[in-house]
């Protein structure tokens, strides 16, 4: 099949997954063109099968705001009508939905036509979306779309709750394929450069946004840290950052806590790591717990959004109510305390990692690919 994929390039989980889910898709052997603004940080290097159009945005005094949705709209025209694609998959709702079903109509106007998906990731329905000024945009664009599919069963009952749409909504989970070869091996030498032998590492990766509750993240590891001899490793960067330093300076954790930003491979840095925390105020999946979970990380977590479909309380770490900084505290010792409790965590993280392998799940795309190009075929005679 020949698929145009439209996503944010950013280190966000939308983009990632849709950047991972070309790149395997493409080894597949189906050819994959990414349509967005830059290039996803995730794609490395270019490989066979893979091509970038990059969507640029012109910059006319007139405009206050960049029409990006319209430019957006012209590209996939464009890519449909030249590279023949069979599909468009859109991930995160706003504003890919609509201007896909946008160059849908400019398409069918010039005899091509062409069927949509969308993937609905997490604040495109939960934060942004639930604004009343983006609702009837959304809903109109959840019904217009060939299919509609959630990252978790959480997300699409959220969906259901937010919008005026009975439409079907398929859950296709996110997934992972980067496993540690085994779950209790760490790096030593490269983890003596970010703490000693007798002490833990404590991790967390996230956009520092609100939404995150970073602030959580430092006052659970500063309780940990009175128990179990700990350092925090933050991996990310965002609005909240300066507030995160404000607390580490305040709770005087500066020096026990590193800062190292953005990062391409987290995945590795999470590997010399015993606990991952993700005490989000909402999350519809929690994409940086699941890949913790693959290298062998334990997870403390708020219980909200998807996360539970994700991380399975006392096997594969822990989840408390959003805001219970102390039970999450605790229960990090708990994990923490002695290496055998540890071990069992790990390893457990990554066998319930392994429920969302992409081998898994990447057939599960591809059906609905072939689902829904057929029946859009049929709805055309
Ligand atoms: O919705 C967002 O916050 C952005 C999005 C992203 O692009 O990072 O994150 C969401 O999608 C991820 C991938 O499906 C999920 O793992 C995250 O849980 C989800 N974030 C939230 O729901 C806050």
């Amino acid at each position: 099949m020949k698929i145009g994929i439209v996503l944010y390039p950013t280190f966000g989980g939308s983009g990632v997954v849709a950047t991972e889910l070309g790149k395997a898709l493409a080894q597949k052997g189906h050819q994959i063109h990414f349509i967005t603004y830059s290039q996803p940080v995730r794609l490395g290097s270019f490989r066979d099968n893979i091509f970038y159009h990059e969507v640029v945005v012109s910059n006319y005094p007139l405009f206050e705001y960049q029409p990006y949705e319209t430019e957006l709209a012209s590209k996939m025209v464009d890519v449909v009508e030249h590279e023949q694609l069979d599909l468009l998959h859109v991930h995160y709702a706003i504003p890919h939905a609509s201007a896909a079903f946008m160059a849908q109509q400019i398409l069918k106007s010039r005899g091509v036509n062409i069927p949509f998906i969308t993937t609905l990731h997490g604040t495109d329905i939960t934060l942004v979306g639930r604004d009343k000024s983006f609702e009837p945009v959304i809903t109109f664009c959840l019904n217009q779309s060939n299919a509609v599919t959630a990252v978790s069963e959480s997300l699409k009952q959220d969906t259901y709750k937010h919008f005026a749409t009975s439409r079907e909504i398929k859950v296709i989970p996110n997934f992972i394929h980067n496993f540690a070869e085994d779950p209790l091996v760490q790096d030593l030498e490269r983890r003596r450069k970010y703490a000693q032998d007798d002490e833990r590492i404590i991790c967390h990766v996230s956009n520092f946004r609100k939404v995150k509750r970073v602030e959580d993240v430092v006052r659970v590891f500063h309780k940990i840290n009175k128990t179990v001899k700990s350092r925090l490793l933050l991996i990310g960067d965002g609005p909240e950052r300066y507030n995160v330093e404000l607390l580490c300076r305040e709770l005087g954790a500066c020096d026990r806590v590193m800062m190292v930003g953005k990062i391409r491979d987290a995945a590795n840095l999470m590997s010399l790591s015993d606990l991952f925390l993700l005490p989000s105020q909402t999350e519809s999946f929690g994409l940086a717990a699941l890949e913790a979970m693959a290298v062998g990380v334990p997870v403390i977590s708020s219980n909200t959004g998807g996360i539970p479909e994700v991380n399975k309380q006392g096997y594969s770490g822990y989840l408390s109510e959003v805001g219970n900084v102390d039970e999450m505290a605790e229960n990090g010792v708990k994990i923490l305390n002695d290496d055998q409790t540890l071990n069992e965590f790990k390893k457990n993280a990554q066998l319930q990692a392994r429920q969302f392998s992409l081998g898994a799940i990447l057939p599960e795309y591809e059906q609905l690919y072939i689902d829904v190009i057929n029946e859009f075929k049929s709805g055309l005679k």
